[in-house]
């Protein structure tokens, strides 16, 4: 856990947050300003800074949220298709500096990427 960090102290339960899948490696809620019917973050319970810093000591925490995602998938009824966003360091777009996928669906997305 970091201290300052505030996907950490929404794991921790410090600040509440609107959960759907918890499980030893992975946490997921409901993002607070949804982009799409669905809308979920599924973040690792170790804090890695980004997907700048996933090596081979903490890949597993990266593997464990694609399993976690296929499973919140199913149970969100997201059976024709999602998309899984992972915004990287200032240039991708990243405000929060606890690796997260954004789970995004229900509805048709654009075909653009950018
Ligand atoms: P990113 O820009 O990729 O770092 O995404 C961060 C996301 O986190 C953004 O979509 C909004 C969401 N977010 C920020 N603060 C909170 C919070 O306190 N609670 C919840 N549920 N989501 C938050």
């Amino acid at each position: 856990m970091n201290e300052k960090c505030l996907f950490c102290k929404i794991i921790n339960g410090d600040i509440p947050s609107a959960k759907v899948y918890e499980d030893e490696y992975v946490y997921a809620f409901r993002d607070i300003n949804p982009q799409a019917p669905v809308h979920i973050l599924v973040v690792p319970k170790a804090h890695i800074g980004s997907a700048a810093e996933v090596n081979a000591e903490n890949s597993v925490y990266v593997a464990k949220c694609y399993e976690a995602i296929a499973k919140i998938a199913a149970a969100e009824g997201l059976d024709n298709g999602y998309r899984v966003i992972n915004n990287c360091g200032e240039d991708g777009g990243q405000s929060v500096m606890h690796l997260h996928f954004h789970l995004i669906g229900g509805m048709k997305l654009s075909e653009k990427i950018i």
